[in-house]
């Protein structure tokens, strides 16, 4: 018994005894700046309790976590500190060790943090789905098997590389900004939590195992970065998708968090998000009402980050520079806005903005209501006190109507009746618009879909107001249901592919019909003020007709849609428009006779599903 007792006493004197280790800093790094800056470190590892840290930087307020894997402290960068390695040194009644961590050279502001306007063309790209661009990355040692082109939920092998060979393709397009889906670190494991097979992987980004590096399918963070500056040099900006809601089921806090409550509960226990966003914009609701969409698991598995816990907040922030400083990125796509409390959004946004003044941030509110998705553009303080300081959301509720109206399943006044709702938006012009993403089946796989119906949408899509966004392969009009059918890999992207869809000689003729016709909308409002700028007048608003102008004092263009099959002729009101008698009118794109304002109308014929872009000659 005694002996017993000893060798227990023992045991637990040499297990605190224990020499510290580190396995993880984070961040890693940090620019150096013009301005001091804190920041709070966590480094992971073990036998931390007790721990004190010393370092020829400045450090404050220690915290290891109760079972001793996870370190927490203040570490001040002094303004102008020399870029170089900074060790830090950890020190406990059992030893010390080192965690290491440098000051590196800030980017030149010059070209990058450009953030994006209604003057950009955005461009969305899979990168597992686009481009093999280094066939070295398809199977990685340290995540083997999950590569398999013949299965739509494994890694296909797209990469930064391929996505780097093909931006003369992007800028032939008159695309100025990428959206890439999540490059963050994903498990090297097949994704058993979505199900038992083992057939499915996170190739699509969505399941973040390490917020502090790149996944080793898609290339390095050096890599990254020469795409970031590739991308600059011909005039295309980089939009990173980021996620602070939940992390992959297979992160490692999941079993070892650094706080008690690091997370909104724990893996055995814990809510499911319902998706009841509506009481999140709801004055009546009661916190107890949005608790399951605020704080459960997102499809009740993801673990769900919590964002009211002081250190998770610092460390998702702190993450979000780090990437912004470190690679020199334009702007980022923030998924799952809602399910996270906006009072968080008010404290990132205005982190970023302190520090990237030009920088944005697209949210993605997933609902083709504008009265709920409106609630959540910043600019302005709502009921509850927050202003999130977000400047743009996905307009899902316009995608909603441009793919009913333009595969004749509604009438094309839908389009004016969702604009009609613009005065709920802050901001209705800096909205991302889009006919199809990555989580929506595709366009040329829905009912009643033609080309000429997707070149009409294409047709709205650069002339109305908001940031045109396009789905990659939409150009060639690609087809694809629902996820993750509508994830195919772009036909060329792949060495060994039967044909070569980046080259004209590798497409059909209907999708070199709609791609150049795509080529000439992007170049038409790139030339044009109004199209990218302009006050949005509707002229006329009928079942299968719509004609706006798009005005600025010194710019106009006058946008007429027939989505009737047969030839129309148009009585065009142009009172209230500052489309003046007299005026010619010329169309640039549809191949309609020109027109002359008369008696304060126009008087216009259209051929069947045709669309006609006037513009005054003074503006071409
Ligand atoms: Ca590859
Ligand atoms: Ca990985
Ligand atoms: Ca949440």
């Amino acid at each position: 018994m005694i002996r017993s007792i000893l060798t227990v006493t023992l045991f637990v004197r040499l297990a605190a005894a224990a020499a510290p280790v580190v396995t993880k800093v984070e961040p890693p790094d940090w620019p150096a700046a013009a301005k001091a800056t804190t920041l709070r470190m966590l480094v992971t590892g073990g036998d931390f309790a007790g721990a004190t840290v010393r370092s020829s930087l400045a450090t404050a307020a220690v915290q290891a976590s109760a079972a001793g894997t996870h370190l927490f402290f203040d570490l001040t960068i002094p303004a102008g500190a020399r870029p170089g390695s900074y060790p830090i040194e950890i020190r406990t009644a059992g030893g010390q060790t080192q965690a290491s961590f440098s000051i590196v050279p800030a980017l030149d502001r010059s070209g990058r943090f450009q953030g994006f306007s209604p003057d950009d063309v955005i461009y969305l790209i899979m990168p597992d789905r686009f481009s093999n661009g280094d066939p070295s990355n398809d199977d990685p040692p340290v995540s083997h098997g999950l590569y398999d082109r013949a299965k739509s939920r494994s890694y296909h092998g797209g990469d930064f590389e391929g996505i780097i060979q093909h931006l003369p393709y992007l800028k032939s397009l008159g695309v100025t900004a990428l959206w890439l889906t999540p490059i963050y670190d994903n498990a090297n494991r097949p994704n058993q939590r979505e199900t038992n097979s083992g057939a499915f992987t996170d190739y699509h980004g969505y399941g973040a195992v390490d917020y502090y590096a790149v996944d080793e399918h898609f290339g390095t963070l050096d890599k990254f970065r020469e795409l970031v500056d590739k991308a600059h040099a011909v005039g295309i900006k980089i939009i990173q998708d980021q996620v602070a809601n939940h992390t992959g089921p297979y992160h490692p806090w999941v079993h070892d968090p650094p706080t008690p409550t690091w997370f909104n509960g724990s893996e055995a226990q814990h809510l499911s998000n319902t998706w009841r966003t509506w009481t999140l914009i709801d004055p009546h609701a009661t916190p107890e009402m949005q608790k399951s969409t605020l704080e459960g698991w997102f499809a009740g598995r993801l673990p769900d980050l919590n964002q009211n816990d002081p250190e998770v907040a610092r460390y998702l922030i702190q993450n979000t520079l780090w990437w912004i400083g470190r690679t020199g990125i334009d702007g980022i796509r923030e998924d799952t806005l809602p399910y996270v409390p906006r009072q968080f959004w008010r404290q990132w946004t205005t982190a970023i903005k302190e520090a990237y003044p030009a920088f944005r941030v697209v949210g993605e509110v997933f609902d083709a209501d504008p009265g709920l998705v409106s609630f959540f553009q910043g600019g302005q303080q709502r009921f509850d006190g927050v202003d999130s300081g977000v400047d743009s959301l996905f307009d899902f509720p316009l995608q909603a109507a441009i793919a009913k109206v333009f595969t004749d399943r509604a009438p094309t006044r839908d389009l004016a009746q969702v604009l009609a709702h613009d005065s709920l938006y802050v901001d209705a012009n800096q909205l991302v618009t889009f006919i199809g993403l990555h989580d929506l089946p595709r366009f040329m796989s829905s009912q009643n879909a033609t080309s000429n119906g997707l070149e009409r949408a294409f047709s709205f899509l650069l002339t109305a107001r908001g940031i045109p966004m396009i789905y990659y392969g939409d150009e060639i009009g690609m087809t694809g249901g629902g996820d993750p059918d509508n994830r195919r890999d772009f036909p060329g992207g792949w060495p060994e592919d039967a044909r070569n869809a980046f080259e004209a000689a590798g497409r059909t003729a209907e999708e070199q019909k709609l791609l150049t016709q795509l080529q000439r909308l992007t170049r038409l409002r790139a030339g044009s003020e109004a199209l990218r700028h302009g006050r949005m007048v509707d002229l006329l608003v009928e079942d299968h007709s719509y004609a706006f102008a798009r005005v600025t004092a010194q710019s106009l263009a006058v946008v007429v849609f027939n989505n009737a099959p047969q030839a129309v002729t148009l009585h065009i009101p142009l009172t209230g428009s500052g489309v003046v008698d007299g005026t010619m009118l010329e169309d640039s794109f549809g191949g309609a006779p020109a027109v002359q304002a008369h008696n304060s109308a126009l008087d216009v014929g259209l051929a069947p599903h045709s669309v006609a872009i006037y513009r005054r000659r003074s503006d071409l």
